[in-house]
């Protein structure tokens, strides 16, 4: 019964293409991802959704679409990450470079999961076909997955 850790991951879809950010600091620097973080105190996780968003690629949407809910746990580390996955193609604003993410619409053909995190593979046929699901990955290391469970689910 690992203590748990709310994460928010927004991607933004245009016609067939998805925004990703380069993670440029912290946690997952390098690795193609949507944007997202940590909920400040007593915020909400669309609230924690939006600011992020904004925050990291310049980006407004009041129409996030929640789409999954993935579990992480890494074996040498006591907290279990949880993180709610949205989406949406109803957006505001100009796409902007920030301190954390380095922004890039990628056609979905070109999706670039060699440079993303291993698990990405596994749960973004269900993202792309606009199924909700929920996922469980066991790392040893960042580069590592040793168990996993994903799955559609009917509701979040
Ligand atoms: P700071 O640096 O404190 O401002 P913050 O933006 O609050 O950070 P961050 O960027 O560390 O939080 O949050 C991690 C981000 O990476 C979240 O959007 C969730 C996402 N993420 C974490 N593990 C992931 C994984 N295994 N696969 C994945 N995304 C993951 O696709
Ligand atoms: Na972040
Ligand atoms: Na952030």
């Amino acid at each position: 019964n690992k203590a748990k850790k709310l994460f928010t991951l927004a991607f933004i879809r245009r016609d067939n293409q998805v925004l990703l950010g380069l993670k440029k600091r912290g946690f997952g620097v390098g690795k193609w991802n949507g944007f997202g973080g940590k909920l400040n105190p007593n915020e909400t996780l669309i609230d924690a959704a939006q600011r992020e968003l904004e925050e990291e690629c310049g980006l407004r949407s009041d129409h996030l679409a929640k789409m999954g809910v993935l579990y992480f746990e890494f074996e040498d580390n006591p907290v279990l990450m949880e993180v709610h996955v949205f989406q949406t193609s109803d957006f505001t604003g100009e796409v902007k470079e920030s301190e954390e993410m380095k922004p890039q619409w990628y056609d979905l053909r070109d999706v670039p999961f060699s440079r993303m995190w291993p698990d990405d593979v596994f749960w973004w046929p269900y993202l792309l076909e606009e199924r909700k699901f929920t996922g469980y990955f066991k790392y040893k290391d960042q580069e590592t997955i040793v168990d996993y469970v994903i799955e559609e689910t009917a509701a979040l």
